[in-house]
Order: structure tokens, then sequence, then C-alpha cells
């Protein structure tokens, strides 16, 4: 992987005030490379596609190196992936998280909700302390049987799609499953969505919400109302649609009293356990949106990228298989202690998460003059995009062969043998992902069930296309399932051994980042872990 430093310089000058804004904090940017071709006014966008902002970026990192920088429409960033570099942001005496971007475009819609709030904002502190003990390991016991009822949903949905010889459409299922999930959970609503043929009208304005936000960043600040003016009108009708939902279901709430103490009822009810203080209900608002979108997004696209995999490594997927029929065995319902027990399915959700961490980026700001890794001095203010999916493909922590699929990288002796804080789906310190173990939770239960009850069958067509939405999704994906027979569950070995003959006759092609393991290595051979 080519680190060029040379080459990259051109002259800044004449550039429009404001275009420069990365440097105010950086005093030696210069020495930060960038992509060579300039282009007056808008910046490094030659063969730049604006809606794939993120895996543009991830082709300038290999071609620049683990910190450099990126102009794009009248702003300039600095992205960093290095892992030696990413662990120093993550040290949160001299780093915070940096509301910008993405996260502050989100601002109108979510407002002082968790993930927008500024750092210094009140209410973070008093919604973080009131919503914790909601994402407790008791909590979580408590939401497990809501969780395993919209799986099942989703299998009911996938047998009748499978009984009537159709393949399913995984990212659109994914998507059904966890907005049902983190609303039943959250906030004891159903929103049907498994009843529905095309996406409820939710998910359409907060999908449109979320675009908005993206499209944002790839305009110039002023052509916005140029450019946007009717994209800006819809924005704001999706907004309109979105918080009057939320008033009606938290209005619903307060005439029934209270839930079945979920997030709602937390965020009602529960004053700080110090200031005796509450949620307004203007943030309450805030935060039920926030949940919504955080809550189910991200979950969505670890799960379709999971199963992605699980459907071109048939080894691996057997032997995920063959560790649920172990732990499982004939239990219709799994308990809750259950899931925690899958261990291999785990290490295939991280392995995903891995490769493609739905929430590919976020940002540190130097809460103090300081410098960045011994190197790069950097302003109180000052800030830089850590890029997730290429921090996890450093080569220097994950090997040459970083781009290869394998759960095994996550067993506990690999994980202690790196060096901390060179995996962060779920970004890092104070402001790290509140709904991680949520998350975990119901991506294994839903994996575990999935691979219980079908065998996958991916399109040899389908080639991973990556779409990005602030969040990212395999785009068009679909696999055909078959049903596993009952009995299935006892004949773990054949069915393992079948599976891994069946993948001896896949040929790797070369440059392809997840061809399947040699056969001499097939893993359901190993004896169970
Ligand atoms: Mn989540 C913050 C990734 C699932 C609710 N989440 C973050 C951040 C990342 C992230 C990265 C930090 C962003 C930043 O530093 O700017 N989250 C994920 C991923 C998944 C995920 C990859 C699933 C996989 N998140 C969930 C779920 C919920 C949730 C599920 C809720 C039920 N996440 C949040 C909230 C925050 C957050 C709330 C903001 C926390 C804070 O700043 O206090």
């Amino acid at each position: 992987m080519a680190r060029t430093t040379e080459t990259t310089e051109t002259r800044e000058t004449e550039l429009p005030k404001g275009f420069r804004s990365a440097e105010l904090g950086w005093p030696e940017l210069d020495r930060i490379p960038h992509p060579p071709r300039r282009v007056p006014l808008l910046g490094d966008v030659l063969g730049v596609n604006r809606r794939t902002p993120l895996q543009d970026s991830m082709r300038l990192a290999r071609d620049l190196g683990p910190v450099f920088r990126r102009r794009a429409f009248g702003k300039e960033f600095v992205f960093v992936w290095g892992a030696a570099l990413a662990a120093d942001l993550a040290d949160e005496n001299r780093f915070a998280k940096h509301v910008g971007l993405g996260v502050a475009n989100l601002r109108p819609i979510a407002g002082d909700g968790l993930f927008t709030a500024y750092n210094h904002e009140p209410n973070w502190q008093l919604a973080h302390d009131v919503l914790a003990p909601g994402f407790s390991r008791e909590a979580m016991e408590g939401y497990h049987a809501m969780m395993l009822a919209v799986a099942e949903r989703l299998t009911g949905h996938w047998d009748r799609e499978t009984a009537a010889g159709r393949t399913v459409d995984v990212p659109g299922d994914m998507t059904k499953l966890t907005l049902e999930t983190i609303a039943r959970t959250g906030f004891g609503h159903d929103f049907g969505s498994f009843e529905r043929d095309r996406p409820h009208p939710f998910v359409t304005a907060m999908v449109g919400t979320l675009t908005y936000a993206q499209r944002l960043n790839s305009v110039p600040g002023p052509l916005v109302p140029l450019l946007l003016r009717s994209a800006a009108r819809r924005n704001a009708a999706d907004m309109t649609y979105l918080n009057r939902t939320v008033d009606d279901l938290v209005a619903a709430r307060r005439r029934a009293g209270r839930g079945e103490g979920d997030l709602l009822d937390r965020m009602l009810d529960t004053a700080h356990p110090r200031t005796g203080e509450k949620l307004s209900a203007e943030n309450v608002r805030k935060q039920v949106i926030t949940f919504l979108v955080a809550g189910h997004e991200t979950t969505s696209g670890a799960l379709s990228f999971a199963l992605y995999y699980l459907a071109r490594h048939p080894e691996i997927a057997a032997r995920a298989r063959a560790e649920v029929d172990r732990v499982w065995g004939d239990t219709e319902r799994p308990a809750y202690e259950q899931v925690a027990k899958l261990r291999y399915v785990r290490r295939v959700l991280d392995e995903s998460l891995r490769l493609w961490p739905t929430a590919p980026a976020y940002a540190r700001e130097a809460v103090r003059d300081t410098v960045l890794a011994g190197d790069h001095p950097m302003r109180r203010g000052a800030w830089a995009l850590v890029l997730t999916p290429m921090l996890h493909r450093d080569p220097e922590v994950w090997g040459e062969d970083a781009e290869r699929f394998d759960p095994d990288r996550f067993e506990a002796g690999a994980v202690r043998a790196r060096p901390p804080h060179t995996f962060k789906p779920f970004g890092t310190g104070a402001r790290a992902c509140i709904g991680r173990q949520f998350a975990l939770h119901e991506a294994t239960l839903v994996l575990g069930l999935l691979l219980r009850r079908y065998e996958l069958r991916a399109d040899p067509a389908y080639r991973l296309k990556v779409i990005e939405r602030l969040t990212v999704m395999p785009e068009g994906l679909r696999l055909g399932l078959d049903r596993r027979p009952e009995g299935a569950r006892g004949r773990v070995e054949h069915a393992a051994a079948a599976a891994c003959a069946r993948s001896t006759t896949t040929t790797p092609r070369p440059n392809d980042d997840t061809s399947p393991h040699s056969p001499a290595g097939c893993p359901v051979h190993r004896p169970a872990d």
C-alpha cells in the first residue's frame, strides 16, 4: 500500500476565505498530504462521486496514507485512519467527540438529543444519566422477549417468501426488523412493517432526512438554496411528519400512563438521581427521534453485511450454524443467556463490522492545544475524522490480508494480541454508542435464528455494492433460502460437511475480497470451539 507523502502539494493562494477552514486549527497542515489535482472552488472532486464520499475517501486513503486531507465543496477535512493516530485520538484527556458534518446536519431534526448534542450542552449528561440504565444487562433481558417476537415476524415473512419460490430482500427486511425492534422495545410502538408492501412512511421520511443531511455536505453552502430548493422543501415536510409521528406516540403514552418500563417510560418519568431534573417535552421528542434513527439503520446494515458474508462463505455459515445447533439444541425459543453463548456467531458479526462498520466515521476534536501522535500540532477545537473502515484495514494491525473475511480474527487470543483502539465500530470514549449491547444482542439473536432455520443461497452474479447515506448498506442484496428440515439439528455434522464440500467447488476469483477459504482449511472439521 503506497503511502505517498510527496508530490501532493499545490499552491493554495487565491482560494476563497473559509475554504481553508481546517488550516485554522492545524498549524502544520501543509505536511498532511492531499490528492494531487485540485480544482478551484470545488476542491478534490476529480473522479469523485457525490453519492459515495466514503468509498472515495477509502480510495484516497490507500493512496495518501494514514493521515490525509481532502477538500470538497468549500470545506477541508482531515482524515485519520492509521492505527497509532486513531489510538491517540481516543485519548479522552486531550480529545472529545466533534459534532460536525453529517452529525451537525442532523441537528435540525435531532437537536440536543444524545447523538447530536454538543459536549457542553447540559441535556447530554442529563439524558445520558437518565437513559443509561435502559441499556444495562437487566434492561436487555427485559427486551429479549420482544426482540424474539419481532424476529419471529421476520421468519414468518421469510417462510412465506421461500414457500412461494421467491428470494428475499435482505436490507429491506433487516430494516423492517430493526425498526420494529427499537419501536417495540423503546416505545411500545408497532409500525406494522412486515404487514406492508412498501416501507412505513416514517422510514421513507427518515431516509429522506438522512439523505438530505448527506447531500448538504457535498454542496457549497451558498449554493444550497439554489441547488436543493425542492429537496429542502421535501426535507421540511419529512421533518414535520417525523415530529408529528413522535408527538402522537408520546401523547398516547401519556394518556395510557406507564408502558412496560421501556425507554419512553424512562424519558417521561425518570428524574436524575442527583439533581432530580427530568427531560423536557421538547427534549423527549428529540430523543425519541434519535433512538428511532440511531437504533435501526446501523443495526440493519450490520445484519445485512453479516448475511452477505455468511452467504458468500458457506464453510463459515456451516460452522456458525453448528454452534447454534449445539448451544440452542431443541429449544424452540432461545433464552437471553443462550444468545451470549453464540461466540462464533458474534465473531461473524464483529468481522462484518470490521470490514463495513455501518456508521463509517466519527469525528474527534482537540479539547486543548496538543500534538497528534507527537507529530501534528493541533489547536484547541481543531478536529479530524476517523475513517473506521480504513482503520479496520490498517495492514500494520490486521495484516496484508486485511480485506479477507475471517471471523477468527476475533478469537479471544487474537483480540488480546492486538493493540487497543484498533476496532471502533461503535466510536470511542464518553460519546461512544450507548446502544452497543442492544445492537449486538439483537443481531446475534437474529443471526442465530436465521442460521438455524435456513441455508443461505447467494446469487453468484451479485457483486457487493455499498450504498451510502451517512450509514452504509449492501445495496440490492437478495438471498435464496432453503428451509432446513426440522430434524436437521441432530444432523449437524452431516450438514456442515456438505457445506464444506460445496465451498470447495467455488473457484476463488483474483482480487475478490470475499473469496472462500481454501478447502484444506475448511473450519467445520475443527473440533467445536
Ligand atoms: Mn449507535 C452513537 C455506531 C446501534 C444509539 N453509534 C454511536 C456512535 C457510533 C455508533 C459510531 C458514535 C458516533 C460519534 O462519535 O459521533 N450504533 C452504531 C452501530 C450500531 C449502533 C455500528 C449497530 C450495529 N446505536 C445503536 C442502537 C442504538 C444506538 C441499536 C439505540 C438503541 N448510538 C446511539 C446513540 C448514540 C450512538 C444514542 C449517541 C451516544 C452519545 O453521544 O451519548
